[in-house]
């Protein structure tokens, strides 16, 4: 059932032997909850623990500090910015319904816990865990702090992103306020890149083709050219390949054409008011959002691009 901030913050002072989930492919925020919460309770005198279904980037390393391992038969199990049980990945058999409290922010989401509490005004899941630590009178530390600030900086972009409130900064000047190196963990999150991803993103620029006046600009990650990079990039490296596209001064659609088989190639589409992303890409069975969506094609490439083209060329003329 749905509950609050003084209700959950009531559960967890009155439990203890924690195990904290984050979702599969973990981001700044689950993970920063996780390890902020988890901090937030061992501080308390409790036992608590995280665990993921997938690995943590090297570069969200530095959360692990803030908590100690502790082994205990786990007794509580609170999910973190998991909207959906399934989320949970590997890990979504073993905890299915016995999880007891679920604290999160997406607004389209599946009740899966006993307790849930969620705020889709929330910027990010860090935010509520920092009211939740306000309810219970908890004492934070810059570690703590550390990881709080990490997942509202990431999921506002750097509190560049609309989801950004009066509340997220005044939440964050409050994180501020103890002793963390903001300005590093800004660095390391937004600005840092990988030695390959430079090169990726170079060889993605060369590779760029433009259309209908530069108002449409395309780039096809072909099996061949990700094999060029090999060795070089991980996983991450492919992270918000996406939007480069659109970076580019006067283009209006920006389409990444990615190669998943031999004739299958995935869409990514963004695109500029008035454009609807998300109509183009449901004319291929695909979806999304009005300014970023996607779609599957099967065909060879130069199948994908003729069936795209002519129609993203319609779109910019209409605008
Ligand atoms: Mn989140």
């Amino acid at each position: 059932m749905l509950t609050d901030i003084s209700k959950a913050a009531e559960i967890l002072r009155e439990h203890d032997d924690f195990l904290i989930l984050s979702h599969a492919n973990p981001d700044g925020d689950t993970l920063g909850c996780a390890y902020g919460l988890c901090g937030i309770l061992q501080k308390m005198g409790k036992r608590a623990r995280t665990l993921c279904a997938d690995e943590i980037s090297t570069r969200m390393e530095y959360l692990k500090k803030t908590i100690v391992n502790q082994s205990f038969e786990e007794k509580t199990i609170v999910t973190v910015d998991v909207a959906d049980v399934k989320l949970l990945g590997a890990l979504c058999e073993q905890y299915s319904g016995k999880i007891l409290l679920a604290i999160d922010h997406h607004e389209s989401r599946m009740e899966f816990a006993d307790y849930t509490v969620v705020d889709p005004t929330a910027a990010a899941a860090c935010e509520i865990i920092y009211e939740i630590a306000e309810e219970m009178g908890a004492k934070l530390d810059g570690e703590i702090a550390s990881c709080l600030y990490t997942g509202i900086a990431t999921d506002t972009g750097c509190f560049r992103y609309t989801n950004t409130t009066p509340k997220t900064h005044m939440i964050a000047a409050k994180l501020m306020e103890y002793d963390f190196p903001y300005g590093d963990i800004n660095y390391n999150l937004f600005d840092l890149k990988s030695r390959g991803r430079i090169e990726l993103e170079q060889s993605i620029m060369n590779n760029m083709e433009y259309y209908s006046k530069d108002r449409i600009a395309m780039v096809c990650l072909t099996t061949e050219l990700i094999k060029q990079h090999e060795g070089k990039v991980d996983i991450e490296d492919f992270n918000g390949l996406a939007s480069m596209p659109r970076q580019i001064e006067g283009v209006l659609i920006g389409v990444t054409v990615k190669q998943k088989g031999e004739s299958t190639f995935k869409v990514s589409m963004r695109s500029a008011e008035p454009i609807n992303a998300a109509k183009i890409c449901a004319l291929f069975g695909g979806g999304g959002h009005a300014r970023a969506a996607g779609c599957t094609i099967e065909g060879n490439l130069d199948f994908v691009k003729a069936k795209l083209l002519p129609v993203l060329e319609k779109a910019v003329e209409c605008v």
